[in-house]
C-alpha cells in the first residue's frame, strides 16, 4: 500500500487535505475534504511540477506523461493528471498512477475556480486545461507514513 497526502490552502480561506492510496497496480483511491470553496464544480488536477515558488502558477501544465489530450477521468484519451471536478466536501475515486514510472509523488494538486469541461466544452482551452479558470489553491503531493 502506497499512501500520499497533499495539503491545500490559500490566503482566501480555502483549506483541504487530500489522500491518495494505491494497492499494488490497482486504481488509486482519492479521498479528502476541501473547505472554503464556492459551491459547485471545480476543476481538480495533478499538475506536473511540485513547484510553488510562484504560487500555483509555477506547477506547470497538467501531468501528461503520455502526450494525450485533456479529458475526463474515465476517458481513454486524457492526461494522467485529469481528476475531473470536485464538489466541496465530496470524496472520489480516480484511476491515476501512484507507483511505477508515472509516480505523482512530488507533483502538485491544483483546484480551479471554474468547472472542468472534461475536454468537451468546445472552448479553445477545452483540450488542454478543460477551461477550468484560475488556480485558486494547490499543494505538493508527498509520501505519507
Ligand atoms: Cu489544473
Ligand atoms: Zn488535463
Amino acid at each position: 500500500m502506497v499512501k500520499a497526502v497533499v495539503v491545500l490552502g490559500n490566503s482566501d480561506g480555502v483549506k483541504g487535505t487530500v489522500y491518495f492510496t494505491q494497492e499494488g497496480d490497482g486504481p488509486t483511491t482519492v479521498t479528502g475534504d476541501i473547505s472554503g470553496l464556492k459551491p459547485g464544480l471545480h476543476g481538480f488536477h495533478v499538475h506536473a511540477m511540485g513547484d510553488t515558488t510562484n504560487g500555483c502558477m509555477s506547477t506547470g501544465p497538467h501531468f501528461n506523461p503520455q502526450g494525450k489530450e485533456h479529458g475526463a477521468p474515465e476517458d481513454e484519451d486524457r492526461h494522467a493528471g485529469d481528476l475531473g471536478n470536485v464538489t466541496v466536501g465530496d470524496d472520489g475515486m480516480a484511476h491515476i498512477p501512484l507507483t511505477g514510472p508515472h509516480s505523482i509523488i512530488g507533483r502538485a494538486v491544483v483546484v480551479h475556480a471554474d468547472p472542468d469541461d472534461l475536454g468537451k466544452g468546445g472552448h479553445e482551452l477545452s483540450k488542454s486545461t478543460g477551461n477550468a479558470g484560475g488556480r485558486i489553491a494547490c499543494g505538493i503531493i508527498g509520501l505519507q507514513g
